[in-house]
């Protein structure tokens, strides 16, 4: 079963084969959406890397292309790293990337389409004048931390772009500026920096509209009624933080809301696998658009008997919840397209201890949403306030651990007899005149097999509960389990390797762990059809 055909995706983003990280300079142009991302075009595990590229009318199905970005000059000869496209006026889409150097030095360079008439981009070519951003004692740069340039904004008569470093164990987002966006001047200060992360890989810099709808701005945008989020990925833990916060255009410094942890404390996209994530405009549809790599539990191994390893998120519409506090994120809906037969469930009370099982759809491959009632949340356990750590909770209280209120939520990717499963659930506590509510992915039964990662993850779920209500939604996908709770509040992505609940065999329940009884107020799943993927 380790190497079953049976854990490739249905409608998440993969290659027919090898090894992929990093989605890279996603962008709409001329009505088709690329999507470059890092390939090793030779084997399952990471090396040789190059960006590979893959178009589509809908982001749902995907058309392959040759690699865009590969190595050929003495700027990029030993690998091609991650990277952003921009949009240059005159409608000409730019790529800047890093490359490894001759020296096996970190260099951001730009690459430019060969033939803008070419509805698909294909050819790219590297100008002259590249590198365009090197380390150097001068400006004493580390060589081997500096890398993964944004999207460009434009402000103040100049183009702005941060490149990922860091000094000793600070973490820190370069700001490079430039009239032409080809002489390229350092600025004197980091946009902004956080000591003791350790290297910032792949930042993102993006602003938000403050009136909580799901209008996305494009990248240059500032002003009143906007904010910023600053996205890091930390080498250290492979886990990425997020702040909301404001631009100071005139100083190009960046500053956090005091609602916002600036270390690794803090907001994250997605409290699973999910990293080296980056958003683009969509001009098309005024939103802004994350894709996020969904990086491997199973083993070394394994990823090369499989022959691939790593696939990419379904693009997340994000934009900032009303709160101002924290972004929303929700799949975008033309997945909603790949929706087949359908089941529901409505009104149905799970007592103690009980499973309903959803029939009629291909468990393995399915898109759920469910709606759980809940009893008066004054009722629920103490919650410790020295509890900071939502996933310590998780897997302290892992789902079989009766609580109050929860564990209740699905059982996904379960086998008959549900020796294997995988949890994804709330939990609720409260904490004097409040609700807090723990969302939780428990890995621990997803596999019998031993040689998987199976981390528990976990996220606060930051709501009231004055309607009395938690949502879930969940995105399954045979080795994927996407889930978003509460609108899109907390996100939690796993990559899980059943060895019995696979293809034809998975099922999918709603469970209750919990004391008290919770109702399915309304439960909608589908089969989903296969995306067209390369
Ligand atoms: N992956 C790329 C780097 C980046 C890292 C190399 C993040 O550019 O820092 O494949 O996953």
């Amino acid at each position: 079963s380790i190497v079953s055909p049976l854990y490739r995706t249905g409608y998440h983003f993969q290659p027919p084969k090898n090894w992929i990280n990093d989605p890279n300079g996603p962008v709409y142009y001329n009505g088709v959406y690329h999507l470059f991302y890092q390939y090793n075009p030779y084997g399952a595990v990471w090396g040789n890397i190059v960006w590979a590229h893959s178009v589509s009318k809908d982001l749902i199905n995907w058309k392959p292309l040759k690699p865009a970005i590969y190595p050929s000059k003495p700027f990029d000869i030993n690998g091609c790293w991650s990277g952003s496209a921009t949009i240059l006026p005159g409608n000409k889409p730019v790529i800047l990337y890093t490359g490894i150097d001759t020296q096996n030095r970190q260099v951001q360079n730009i690459a430019v389409p060969k033939d803008l008439s070419d509805p698909y981009l294909v050819e790219w070519e590297k100008p002259d004048h590249n590198p365009l951003m090197v380390p150097t004692q001068e400006n004493g740069i580390n060589a081997s931390s500096f890398r993964d340039p944004t999207t460009a904004w434009y402000a103040d008569g100049h183009w702005k772009v941060l490149v990922g470093n860091k000094r000793r164990r600070r973490g820190m987002a370069l700001l490079y500026r430039s009239r032409d966006f080809q002489h390229w001047v350092k600025a004197k200060h980091p946009l902004h920096s956080s000591k003791n992360t350790g290297m910032w890989e792949c930042p993102d810099f993006f602003p938000v509209s403050e009136d909580g709808k799901r209008l996305g701005l494009d990248t240059s945008v500032k002003g009143e009624g906007v904010k910023h989020v600053l996205k890091v990925s930390l080498d250290d833990n492979k886990y990425e933080y997020y702040t909301v916060g404001r631009y100071l255009s005139k100083i190009d410094r960046y500053v956090p809301d005091n609602t916002s942890a600036d270390d690794a404390t803090g907001l994250r996209y997605d409290y699973g696998k999910f990293y080296a994530s980056k958003t683009f405009f969509d001009q098309s549809k005024n939103r802004r658009i994350l894709w996020g790599w969904m990086n491997e539990s199973d083993s070394v191994n394994d990823d090369v008997s499989k022959g691939w390893a790593g696939v990419q998120s379904i693009p997340r519409t994000v934009w900032l919840d009303t709160s101002g506090k924290q972004l929303l994120q929700w799949p975008i809906q033309e997945v909603e397209s790949l929706r087949g037969k359908g089941s529901q469930i409505k009104n149905t009370h799970i007592s103690s201890g009980q499973q309903v099982k959803v029939e009629g759809i291909t468990a393995a491959q399915a898109d759920v949403e469910v709606t759980f009632d809940l009893p008066t949340w004054v009722n629920a356990e103490e919650f410790n306030p020295e509890s900071t750590n939502p996933q310590h909770l998780c897997s302290q209280k892992d789902s079989k651990a009766a609580g109050s209120i929860g564990p209740f939520g699905l059982l996904i990717l379960a086998s008959d007899k549900l020796e294997e499963h995988t949890a994804v659930y709330f939990r609720v506590y409260k904490n004097g005149d409040k609700p807090v509510v723990v969302m939780c992915s428990d890995q621990s039964r997803s596999t019998v097999r031993n040689e998987v990662d199976k981390t528990t993850y976990g996220g606060f779920v930051d709501v009231d509960l004055k309607d009395g209500k938690l949502s879930l939604r969940s995105l399954i996908d045979h080795s994927i389990i996407e889930s978003f709770g509460a609108g899109g509040k907390t996100c939690m992505t796993a990559r899980v390797y059943p060895s019995m609940a696979l293809g034809e065999k998975a099922n999918l329940f709603a469970f209750n762990n919990g004391n008290q009884p919770i109702t399915v107020s309304k439960l909608e799943a589908w089969s989903m059809n296969r995306a067209i993927l390369n």
